[in-house]
């Protein structure tokens, strides 16, 4: 029946665009602590985070001075794995250093 048509493609168009939504992200910060060292943070934001060193450096003295300082934007799944990753290779070496993650 050719008057219904309009109505399916409306429905069929409704159902695309639920599906192709975008996923949240998510930021994922450093805190600073009195403990860790510089340097290991600084290779924590290359290794995990893949910032070139001078950058890293930047982020780790704003943490440093402002307390905590955003190491990146992901997807909720990596930004977890990122903080598990950064806090387990800080407890490997014994340091107290923690993340935070936010949703955009
Ligand atoms: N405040 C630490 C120190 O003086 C350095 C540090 C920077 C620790 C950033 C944690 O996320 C951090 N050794």
């Amino acid at each position: 029946m050719a008057g219904r048509q309009p109505k399916h493609q409306e429905v069929v168009e409704e159902k695309t665009a639920s599906r192709t939504k975008k996923p949240s992200l998510y930021r994922v910060f450093l805190l600073n602590d009195d403990y860790t060292t510089m340097e290991f943070v600084v290779h924590v934001l290359e290794t995990v985070f893949h910032k070139a060193a001078a950058e890293a450096t930047q982020i780790m003295l704003h943490v440093h001075k402002k307390g905590r300082g955003l190491a990146g934007i992901y997807p909720k799944d990596i930004a977890e794995t990122k903080v598990s990753a950064t806090e387990e290779m800080a407890r490997t070496d014994g340091f107290p250093l923690r993340c935070e993650i936010e949703r955009e």
